[in-house]
C-alpha cells in the first residue's frame, strides 16, 4: 500500500494489518528537482521497518513518486541540470536497495477529479470525474483563454446553465477539488499564478511533449539499468489532454511509441488499470500482454464509466469496467513466466490503488481520519483483500 510518510492518518500498523509486507512512499518533503540524499532515504526505510523485530515485516518497495522537474517536460536548457540530479537520487536509491522507481509525465497537474465524496449506492464515498463540471471550472472559474474550444457546443451550454444555478459554496468546492492535481500534499494551487502555469505550455503541444519525454527516458533508462533500477511510467488521468495541455502517456499506442523511444527493459510501466481504463479503447488485459516485461508495477482499481461516457467514477476494485479477473490472470502469467525464466523480478509490486471512504474511513468528529482523497484505510483493504481472493485462486486454478 501507499503510504505518504509520517504525516498520513493511516498507519504503517494498518498497512500491516490489511496484508501487505511492501510499502509504497517517496520523500514528499523534498522540492521537486532536489536531489534525495542516502541520509534522507534511509531515514525513511528506518522509520517503515521500526517494528519489524516485533511484528511482521515491512519493506520499502516502489517509490511513488520521484517526480520529473517542469523544466524537463518542458524540455527547457535547465532540464540538464534536473535530469543530473534526478541519476543523481536514482544512485542514492540503489545504494539503499529500492529498486522500483515510479513517475509520470503529466504537465502541471497530476490526477485530476470533480468530486472527492461522490456518494455510492451503499452509502460509501469516491472520487468522480464529470467533463461538465470540469468544463465549469476551466470556462467560468479559472476562465482560461480559449478554452470554449476544448468542449463540446452541448457540454458548453449545459455548463453554462449549471453554472448559473450553483451556490458560492459549491463553485469555491470545484475549484478547490479541480486544483489540488498533486498527491503527497493537500494543498492546491492558487488560481492566480495556475493560469502562469498553464501559460508556459503554450508552444508545446503533443509532439513537443512527446519529444521532450523520450529524451528524458534516454537520458535516465541506461543508467537505472546500470543501477539495477526498473524505472515505471505511470499513465494520465485522466488519460485525456485537459486545459489545453497534452498528453502523451494515455493509450496503448503511447505506450507501445514510449517502450520503443528506448527499448531497454528499465524503461517500464506503471500498469494503472484505473487510470488506462477510463477510455474504452484501452483493451486491458491485451495490453497486459502485450507490454508484460516491460510492467515494474501495478496499480488495481477500477472505474466506472457512466451514462455519459464522459464522465466516470471510481467503482469498487471488482465491480467497474475493467475485466479484473483477465489482468489478474494476465500478470499472473506473466510472473509464472518471469520465475521459470528465473528473473529476479518475477514477483510484480502491486498496490491497491484508491479505495471507496467506506466504514470508520466514514466516522465524523473528532476522531475522523483527514487522509488523502482516494487513500483512506479501510476502502483500501476492502479492495486489497477482494483482489488477493482473486489472485489465489486464479493461482490455484492455474497450478491444478
Ligand atoms: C493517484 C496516483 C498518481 C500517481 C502519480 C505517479 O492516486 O496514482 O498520483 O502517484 O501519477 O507519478
Amino acid at each position: 500500500m501507499r503510504w505518504f510518510g509520517p504525516n498520513d492518518p493511516v498507519s504503517l500498523m494498518d498497512i500491516r494489518q490489511a496484508g501487505c509486507t511492501g510499502v509504497v512512499s517517496a520523500l514528499h518533503q523534498i522540492p521537486v528537482g532536489e536531489i534525495w540524499s542516502v541520509e534522507a532515504i534511509k531515514e525513511r526505510i528506518q522509520i517503515i521497518e521500526k517494528d519489524n523485530n516485533r511484528y511482521s515485516k515491512l519493506k520499502w518497495l516502489v517509490v511513488e513518486s520521484l517526480p520529473v522537474h517542469e523544466d524537463i517536460k518542458k524540455g527547457l536548457p535547465s532540464r540538464e541540470y534536473f535530469i543530473e540530479n534526478y541519476k543523481h537520487s536514482l544512485q542514492n536509491l540503489a545504494k539503499c536497495g529500492i529498486k522500483t522507481v515510479c513517475y509520470n509525465f503529466m504537465p502541471v497537474l497530476d490526477w485530476s477529479r470533480t468530486n472527492l465524496n461522490y456518494e455510492m449506492p451503499d452509502g460509501s464515498k469516491a472520487l468522480r470525474f464529470v467533463w461538465e463540471d470540469f468544463a465549469i471550472f476551466d470556462l467560468y472559474i479559472l476562465q482560461r483563454p480559449n478554452a470554449e474550444k476544448d468542449y463540446e457546443p452541448e457540454v458548453r451550454e449545459s455548463a453554462k446553465i449549471k453554472f448559473k444555478q450553483m451556490s458560492a459554496e459549491a463553485i469555491e468546492t470545484l475549484k478547490n477539488t479541480a486544483l489540488l492535481g498533486l498527491p503527497g500534499s493537500e494543498e492546491a494551487f492558487n488560481l492566480n499564478t495556475f493560469q502562469d502555469l498553464l501559460d508556459n505550455y503554450a508552444n508545446i503541444g503533443d509532439a513537443e511533449l512527446r519529444s521532450n519525454l523520450y529524451y528524458f527516458v534516454k537520458q535516465i533508462t541506461p543508467f537505472a539499468q546500470n543501477l539495477g533500477i526498473n524505472l515505471c511510467i505511470h499513465p494520465d488521468d485522466p488519460p485525456k489532454s485537459l486545459l489545453g495541455l497534452p498528453r502523451v502517456v494515455s493509450t496503448e499506442n503511447d505506450l507501445t511509441q514510449l517502450m520503443q523511444a528506448c527499448d531497454m527493459p528499465a524503461n517500464g510501466i506503471t500498469f494503472c488499470t484505473g487510470s488506462l481504463g477510463v477510455r474504452s479503447d484501452n483493451d486491458l488485459a491485451k495490453m497486459v500482454k502485450r507490454f508484460a516485461n516491460r510492467i515494474h508495477f501495478l496499480h488495481l482499481r477500477t472505474t466506472k464509466r457512466e451514462e455519459n461516457p464522459l464522465n466516470f467514477h471510481e467503482a469498487a476494485h471488482l465491480d467497474g469496467d475493467v475485466d479484473m479477473y483477465e489482468v489478474v490472470k494476465a500478470v499472473i502469467e506473466e510472473q509464472i513466466r518471469r520465475k521459470a525464466a528465473g528473473q529476479e523480478d518475477s514477483q510484480i509490486p502491486m498496490r491497491p490503488d484508491h479505495g471507496h471512504q467506506m466504514l470508520d474511513d466514514l466516522q465524523e468528529g473528532i476522531t475522523k481520519r483527514k487522509t488523502y482523497p482516494g487513500y483512506s484505510a479501510i476502502g483500501r483493504l476492502k479492495g486489497l483483500a477482494e483482489i488477493r481472493g482473486l489472485q489465489m485462486a486464479i493461482e490455484r486454478s492455474l497450478s491444478e
